[in-house]
């Protein structure tokens, strides 16, 4: 989709520190952390959010759930655990209209969150 910043990072446009890929998935780290470790993974294929992917694909919405597992495995946070968030329109403060899944660790995170 055109401008849509998660596709340019998909197609290459604008550089990011990936950290897993497959055929419908891509992870890299977010540029602005909000823990140790905070990685992104979206679907390759254009969606604005969760709900989006998993009524139009709901295999594609599995594989960002493995994705994200696999991903905290690789980062090594699945000992001692970690956080996915989906924020969903603006009430739950999505700002980038691409799904995506956000993976946190690498402290004890707060909960409920402030
Ligand atoms: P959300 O607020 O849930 O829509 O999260 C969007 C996230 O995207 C936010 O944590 C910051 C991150 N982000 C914004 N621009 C870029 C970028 O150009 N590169 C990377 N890697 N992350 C970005």
């Amino acid at each position: 989709m055109s401008d849509c910043l998660f596709c340019a990072i998909v197609a290459g446009d604008i550089p990011a520190n990936i950290v897993l890929q497959t055929d419908t998935v891509l992870a890299f780290h977010d540029v602005q952390p909000q823990a140790p470790t905070h990685i992104l993974v979206i679907p390759k294929q254009h969606f604005a959010d969760l709900a989006a992917v998993a009524a139009a694909d709901p295999t594609l919405a599995a594989d960002l759930m493995l994705a994200a597992a696999e991903v905290a495995h690789t980062v090594q946070l699945d000992q001692a655990g970690y956080r996915l968030v989906v924020n969903t329109g603006v009430d739950g403060g999505q700002s980038v209209y691409h799904c995506h899944v956000h993976v946190l660790g690498g402290r004890g995170l707060q909960w409920p969150p402030g």
